[in-house]
């Protein structure tokens, strides 16, 4: 590596040309967007790939949407770059990362900085992060959402990394992120080391609730409700017009109108019922257990993914336990049944919204983060996938206290999940007693529950885990940790 930290000319010793504001590296699909992005924007951008194919596709293809330098060398792509170097790595997520930043740092110099737009997991970010900074490289580990539209279109971006780093490179992010309605730039420093990273698991995971309860939904009012996909398309799209407006329920709306050119059958009905997962879910599901936040919606929806993909365990099961021909069906009136579904899925929806940004906190708490929840609400209303009308509502109710217990408890949410909850209890019970599963419905209504609930059955877990295995137990009528001798005179003494 250069030691050297002074800057230098702009222009390149050779050609005279400007040099790029920034570089990126990794031109598959989000990159070579991305890139399109920066320079419609009017920075100049180096590009560079493993594969030089790729450069000279994004060159010939698009070259003339911005100004470009593309390099065929790590060296000749790293030289091109004005001082201190702003490059982002926006390659495969894991051992690919560690290679490019391997192969980047011989060139770099002090100062110089690295940006992550890649998806990976947050724990890498704070060591790459500790790592750089020993040789005086800044790294941003930034999550990036929108997929590939929103890379070539405007993508919310949540930005780590140290405020010095920010100031460099949040103009850029700013100018190609994604603009909510009132013009503001989806893009945010969101705290310093794996931030960035962190938030977009979190949001990663509530996109996977959300499209749960999204599919439990379209389940029962088919399975229940008698409706046909495209009927429950224009269900969807009436929801889209309300509170429970964003992307996602547009989309769906979209994805069930969709005939199979094929068969002539609704599109849904030629796909194979076995979801998949990049991973993402399940990384948010093992934070909040090393966090202990029950993030029971996101849990849920993860699970669901996994069972759907145990096609012999199904067959076997469904074979086992064939429908009973005779069982009365459940009987409901479609249009009642509608309504009550669509509240279940606004209160559901809360409620997973209310889990993730707790597990936000709780990770900015154990990691010494600065996240401004109001800001990551903020940042998510437009470009990401989990856009939503109700997130300025989740901004609101932060800027009003940013230190809120719950979203559950702010008056917005409160009235809506009080008005909520009769259609969500029918739902829940017509899930259970028509064998249709809504998972994700059952466990937010219940994590509602529990969290209402004057006394748990917790405190029946203490008193058993005291009895085999002496874990002793806190009493309600004075302070202190206690033991009964369970297997002498049942005695009780209280622990030093
Ligand atoms: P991929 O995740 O499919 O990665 C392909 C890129 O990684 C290519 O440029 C490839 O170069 C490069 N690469 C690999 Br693989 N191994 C490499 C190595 N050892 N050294 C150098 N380059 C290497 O691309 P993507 O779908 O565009 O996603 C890019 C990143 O953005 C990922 O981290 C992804 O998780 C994240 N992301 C994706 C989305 C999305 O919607 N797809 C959304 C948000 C974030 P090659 O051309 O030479 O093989």
């Amino acid at each position: 590596m250069s030691t050297s930290s002074s800057t230098e000319p702009t222009t390149g010793p050779t050609t005279g040309r400007a040099k790029a504001t920034i570089g990126l590296t990794g031109l598959a699909v989000m990159g070579s967007n991305l890139a399109r992005n920066i320079a419609r924007h009017g920075h100049t951008i180096a590009v560079h790939n493993r594969t030089q194919a790729k450069t000279d596709a994004l060159i010939e293809e698009h070259g003339d949407e911005g100004d470009f330098i593309p390099a065929s060398s790590v060296k000749e792509f790293v030289e091109s770059i004005e001082r201190p170097r702003v490059i982002m790595i926006m390659v495969k997520a894991g051992a690919p990362t560690d290679a490019v930043i391997e192969e980047l740092v011989p060139y770099l110099d002090k100062g110089d900085i690295i940006v992550d737009g890649g998806n990976a997991h947050f724990t890498d970010t704070i060591r790459r992060t500790e790592e750089l900074a020993e040789k005086g490289i800044e790294f941003v580990g930034t999550g990036v959402s929108g997929g590939e539209e929103g890379a070539l279109n405007g993508p919310s971006i949540m930005v780590g990394g140290s405020d010095q780093a920010y100031e460099r490179v949040g103009p850029i992010m700013e100018s190609i992120a994604a603009r909510a309605g009132d013009g503001e730039a989806c893009s945010a420093h969101v705290g310093t080391g794996g931030a960035g990273h962190f938030v977009k698991m979190v949001h990663n995971g509530i996109e996977y609730a959300d499209m749960q309860l999204i599919a439990e939904s379209y389940d029962l009012l088919r399975s229940v409700g008698g409706l046909e996909p495209a009927q429950i398309a224009d269900v969807f799209a009436e929801w889209n017009t309300g509170e429970l407006e964003s992307f996602l329920i547009e989309m769906t709306a979209d994805v069930l109108k969709h005939v199979d050119a094929d068969t002539g059958k609704p599109f849904v009905d030629v796909v194979k019922d076995a979801a998949e997962q990049k991973g993402t879910g399940r990384w948010t599901v093992q934070s909040a257990l090393d966090l202990g936040v029950p993030v029971t919606g996101i849990a849920e929806a993860t699970f669901a993914r996994s069972l759907s993909g145990h096609t012999d365990q199904r067959k076997a099961v469904r074979e086992a336990f064939p429908t009973d021909p005779d069982a009365k069906p459940v009987s409901v009136d479609p249009e009642v049944f509608v309504d009550q579904v669509r509240d279940a899925l606004y209160a559901s929806k809360v409620v997973a919204y209310a889990q993730g940004f707790d597990q936000i906190a709780a990770g900015a708490d154990e990691h010494g983060w600065q996240i401004d929840l109001g800001e990551v609400a903020k940042i998510w209303r437009a470009g990401c996938i989990i856009r939503a009308r109700f997130l300025n509502r989740i901004t609101e109710a932060y800027a009003a206290d940013p230190h809120l217990t719950t979203l559950l408890t702010t008056p917005f949410f409160a009235d809506a999940v009080k008005q909520s909850v009769p259609a969500w209890r029918e739902v829940v019970a017509t899930s259970a007693l028509s064998g249709v599963p809504a998972p994700a419905f059952a466990s937010s209504l219940a994590y509602f529950d529990a969290l209402r609930r004057d006394r748990l059955p917790a405190a029946l877990i203490q008193a058993l885990r005291d009895n085999f295995g002496a874990h002793t137990y806190e009493r309600v009528d004075r302070p202190g940790t206690f033991h009964t001798r369970w297997s002498g005179d049942r005695s009780e003494s209280e622990q030093g």
